[in-house]
């Protein structure tokens, strides 16, 4: 936040109605999201590869040990975007795995800076 005042005896005449700003505004960089691959009991380990593959342009080695942290941990981070990006990529892969008939499900959560 950023405060504009209107001069007064301190600094510049009163009437020139020019304002004054206090305060630089604060530059901020937008949030990143995390892209959040949930496991569950029945997509094969094959399709989740495929789909890091696929979605993140992930290599092989790194969709296997993406989708073994996922398998072992219950969660794993696909990769961090913007909002609207992560949103896309979540988007995609949740779809991908309805077409298919996979419950593979993913989702997208704010990294805290
Ligand atoms: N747990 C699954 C299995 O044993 C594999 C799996 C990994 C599923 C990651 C989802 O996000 C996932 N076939």
């Amino acid at each position: 936040m950023y405060i504009l005042s209107k001069d007064n005896k301190d600094n510049i005449s009163s009437d020139s109605g020019i304002l004054i700003l206090e305060q630089e505004p604060e530059v901020k960089e937008p949030p990143s999201y995390q892209v959040i691959l949930i496991n569950d009991d029945y997509t094969p380990m094959e399709f989740v590869v495929f789909v890091l593959q696929t979605v993140f342009g992930h290599n092989h080695q790194k969709s296997t040990e993406i989708m073994m942290q996922v398998h072992t941990k219950g969660k794993g981070v696909c990769g961090i975007f913007s909002k609207e990006i992560a949103e896309m990529m979540s988007y995609e892969i949740n779809t991908m795995a309805k077409d298919h008939g996979h419950p593979l499900l993913s989702e997208i959560e704010p990294l805290k800076d």
